[in-house]
C-alpha cells in the first residue's frame, strides 16, 4: 500500500490520519470506491460525536452479534472496499474463529476492485473468498442495485449475515429475505441501522478486532448462554441509548468544552 505523507509522530490526530491514509492507499489500489472516501468522512464526523471509543453498548451490540454468528448455521461476512482496507487481518481471523466465509459484495462494482480486494484479503491469509465473477451467483429481487448479485453458496443461502459499513437499501432486502442481519454502523440513525436485527455503533477499525476477542471468548459457552444474550439484546433500545449518548455527551461538553483540550478522549461512558 502507498501512503500519501509522513504523519508526525507526535500529532495530537494520528491515529485519525493514520486511518485516513489507509482508506486513501486503498483508493489508490482500486480497493476503496471514490465514494468509500466520502463515506469515510462522514463515519469519522460520527465517531467525533461519540468520543473515537467503543461504549459499552457498542460492546453490548458486539457480544450479541458474536453470538448470534455462533450460533448460525449458515453465516457470512460481507466484504466490502473500505472494510476490506481497514481491517484486512479482523475479517479473516472472525471468519476462521466463526466459521463465516468472507463474500465480496460491491455497490460500486468493478472488475478491477474486485481482483484488489482479493489480493488483499489472500494475502491477510483468507483460504475462499465467495462473490467473485468466477462463482455461481443467485438474485436478491428486492434489490436493484449491485448488491442485488450475491453468492449462491454465500449470503443467498446464509441465515445470519454481517453487513459492515453500508448504503442504506440491502438490510431492508436481507431482511425481506428472512436473513438475520449484523450491521457495523457509525451512524446510529442511517437506515442499515435502524432495519438491522443487532447494529453495532462503532468504527469498524475498533469494532472488528473486538468481534474477534469475543469470538475467542464465547465459542467456548454453551449454545443455551448465547442463546440468551442474543434473546436479550433489543437493538432499538440500544440505538436509542446510542443516541442518547450522543446528546448527553453533548450536553456534557456544552457546558465544558476545556475537557477536550486534555490529552485523553472526553467519553462519557455510560453504566
Ligand atoms: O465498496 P463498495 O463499492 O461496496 O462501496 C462502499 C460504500 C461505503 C462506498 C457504500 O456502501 C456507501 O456509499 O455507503 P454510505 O451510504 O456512504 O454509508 C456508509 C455508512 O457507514 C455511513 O452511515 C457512515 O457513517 C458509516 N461509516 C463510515 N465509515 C465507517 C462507518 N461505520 C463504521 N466504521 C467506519 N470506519
Amino acid at each position: 500500500m502507498t501512503v500519501e505523507t509522513e504523519i508526525p509522530a507526535d500529532h495530537p490526530r494520528k491515529v485519525s490520519l493514520l486511518i485516513r491514509d489507509t482508506i486513501i492507499a486503498g483508493h489508490t489500489d482500486h480497493v476503496v470506491a471514490t465514494a468509500g472516501l466520502l463515506a469515510h468522512g462522514r463515519g469519522e464526523a460520527f465517531d467525533y460525536l461519540i468520543g473515537e471509543q467503543t461504549t459499552q453498548l457498542a460492546e453490548k451490540a458486539i457480544k450479541a452479534a458474536v453470538a448470534s454468528l455462533l450460533l448460525a448455521r449458515h453465516p457470512v461476512i460481507s466484504v466490502n472496499g473500505n472494510t476490506c482496507s481497514l481491517v484486512p487481518n479482523d475479517l479473516v481471523a472472525l471468519s476462521e474463529i466463526t466459521r463465516a466465509p468472507l463474500e465480496i459484495n460491491l455497490f460500486y462494482y468493478r472488475e478491477d476492485r474486485e481482483d484488489a480486494i482479493i489480493r488483499v484479503l489472500r494475502t491477510a491469509g483468507a483460504k475462499a473468498v465467495l462473490g467473485t465473477r468466477d462463482r455461481p451467483s443467485a438474485t436478491i429481487p428486492e434489490l436493484s442495485s449491485n448488491r442485488r448479485k450475491v453468492d449462491s453458496e454465500g449470503i443467498w443461502a446464509a441465515d445470519v449475515v454481517v453487513v459492515p459499513l453500508e448504503d442504506g437499501d440491502r438490510t431492508e432486502a436481507l431482511k425481506s429475505e428472512g436473513k438475520f442481519v449484523v450491521a457495523i454502523d457509525l451512524n446510529p440513525m442511517s437506515r442499515t441501522a435502524i432495519y438491522a436485527d443487532i447494529t453495532i455503533v462503532d468504527n469498524v477499525v475498533r469494532a472488528l478486532p473486538l468481534m474477534v476477542k469475543y469470538a475467542l471468548k464465547l465459542k467456548k459457552k454453551p449454545k443455551r448462554e448465547l442463546q440468551e444474550i442474543v434473546r436479550s439484546f433489543n437493538n432499538d433500545q440500544n440505538l436509542g441509548q446510542s443516541i442518547r449518548f450522543i446528546t448527553s455527551r453533548l450536553e456534557e461538553l456544552s457546558r465544558d468544552i476545556s475537557v477536550l483540550r486534555q490529552k485523553k478522549p472526553a467519553g462519557v461512558r455510560e453504566s
